[in-house]
């Protein structure tokens, strides 16, 4: 909404020029390179600098962590809320600091980060509340009368919360915020493209009263998350990011000497829509543009694959095409732009390998024309690829790239087949108004967040857990009523009551 937009842009502009910085929040007077953070939009556009932490002060942070977690464990449910709620109202109150770095150094248009901003406050609160119920004291079990059972929850102990460039607030604080809230002390690693935006939320989270030692901001490439994740006393990881990587992560804490680690893991898609000849064309139109389009394709919930059933293929592809040509691709800082840069020339090498050899293919590929300027930045023009399968898919295509397949009323079972073999479970898309077909698809497809009659990203918290299976993570669904007792651990407490227990535990 312009009303809404136009004065928040206006009031971002005192902070064009605002140069940050992100370090280790321990950090050894040892000198060290800092790197600078650039645009993606503007490659010579300096935003701040990143301190990477060095092994030792890993190490550090890490035991400064372990000694402090059994304070934070016992300071109960109700305090920890409270912690998390003053933090949640400072984010607030930082929302220009936050929309301005979600701009410069993230790349994305206002209004995802607004509705980044959103996600991360609803996050701290909703945790907050989980912290509420499940943690305010034991819970009582049923047993024979001179006996009393009870069950109570425990932070694990030092949790590793690694998280994403693409979410760079909402990921990075909603893990943490889960494990806090269950008790745990968190040393967290944001990607080494968004450090910037990770430090003021951690610097926020200290100003709300969160102790220092227990939420630590350990900047760094992957080197750093090794060193983290190969450390015996980390017991628990919580990380997003690629599947390549998590299963990498895997390996290392499998590999551990000592205490068996808990991993919860958020990993890549490759998300299909299916579309029947029932589906009402504008709206499958708004609602592709937006999974495919949005956040230049780079969430992991985003529409990689439509199958467009055959009697309405040609006509849907007419209309999407209209949409995908209306679309503004250019600097995320201007209110206009829809679509802005991807993360590194690394994500645009790899998106353009992909669209040159779906171009040898010889079937259709289409591409929007880039503005000028693009150059300074990492563009990729949006693409539409025409295809037979999504099983020709090796691997997840991380940006503003739809491929379409075409299907016949005949083959939705084998549709649905494909899109499960891929071995990913993340999102699924279905437009139709056959109640027959939506409970075929709904009781076959296996993936964890199944949209129907609307588009297929912005799950919200509490509303739409959100979570896949297989190749897509372990789950459980972050923002749902499972996931923060999965960063704890449960002890049970059983007395004798009865007038001779004391004595009987004696004599055995
Ligand atoms: C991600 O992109 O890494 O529903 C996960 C959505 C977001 C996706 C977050 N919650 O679009």
């Amino acid at each position: 909404d312009p009303l809404v937009l136009e004065p928040l842009q206006e009031r971002l502009a005192v902070l064009e020029s605002k140069h940050w910085e992100a370090e280790p929040t321990f950090m050894s007077g040892a000198e060290s390179e800092r790197a600078p953070i650039t645009k993606p939009h503007d490659l010579t556009a300096e935003v701040g600098t990143r301190r990477d932490t060095l092994d030792f002060e890993v190490e550090e942070a890490i035991t400064r962590a372990e000694a402090i977690q059994p304070g934070w464990d016992r300071l109960g449910g109700e305090k920890r809320a409270l912690l998390l709620e003053a933090a949640a109202d400072l984010f607030e109150e930082h929302t220009d600091e936050f929309l301005s770095l979600c701009q410069r150094e993230a790349g994305k248009t206002l209004m995802d980060g607004v509705l980044e901003l959103r996600e991360a406050v609803d996050f701290l609160r909703f945790y907050a509340n989980e912290a509420r119920r499940l943690f305010t004291g034991p819970m009582p079990l049923p047993g024979p009368t001179g006996e009393e059972n009870r069950l109570s929850l425990h932070g694990r102990g030092v949790f590793a919360c690694i998280s994403p460039w693409n979410f760079p607030l909402a990921i990075f604080i909603g893990t943490p915020a889960a494990a806090l809230a269950a008790g745990n002390t968190v040393v967290a690693k944001p990607a080494e493209q968004t450090p910037l935006i990770a430090a003021l939320a951690v610097r926020l989270c200290h100003q709300a009263g969160i102790p220092e030692e227990a939420f630590q901001l350990l900047p760094g490439a992957g080197d750093v998350g090794e060193m983290i994740t190969s450390d015996p006393r980390i017991a628990g990881v919580a990380f997003t990011g690629s599947t390549q990587t998590a299963q990498a992560i895997n390996r290392t804490l499998a590999a551990r000497e000592g205490p068996i680690a808990t991993l919860i893991a958020e990993t890549g898609g490759q998300n299909a829509m299916i579309v029947d000849s029932t589906a009402l064309p504008e709206q499958v139109t708004r609602d592709v543009v937006a999974s495919a389009f949005q956040s230049a394709g780079q969430r992991c919930s985003a529409l990689r694959v439509l199958y467009l059933q055959d009697d309405v293929y040609e006509e849907m592809l007419r209309m999407i095409h209209g949409g995908f040509e209306a679309l503004t691709i250019g600097n995320p800082e201007e209110l206009s732009t829809d679509v802005g840069p991807v993360i590194d020339p690394d994500a645009k090498a790899a998106l353009e390998r992909h669209v040159a050899r779906r171009k040898k293919g010889g079937r259709p590929v289409w591409r929007r024309k880039l503005h000028r300027g693009a150059g300074a930045g990492c563009f990729v023009a949006p693409t539409i690829i025409e295809m037979d399968s999504i099983l020709d898919l090796k691997r997840e295509n991380f940006g503003p790239v739809l491929h379409v397949v075409r299907w016949k009323a005949t083959d939705l079972e084998q549709v649905v087949a494909d899109i499960n073999a891929t071995g990913y479970g993340l999102t699924l898309g279905l437009h139709s108004r056959n109640d027959d077909v939506r409970a075929f698809v709904e009781a076959r497809a296996k993936v964890g967040n199944f949209y129907v009659n609307r588009n297929q990203i912005g799950a919200v918290v509490e509303s739409q857990p959100f979570g896949g299976e297989g190749l897509s993570g372990t789950g459980p669904k972050a923002g749902g009523p499972h996931y923060v007792q999965r960063f704890a651990t449960e002890r049970v407490v059983c007395i004798d009551t009865t007038a001779a227990g004391g004595n009987a535990t004696l004599l055995a």
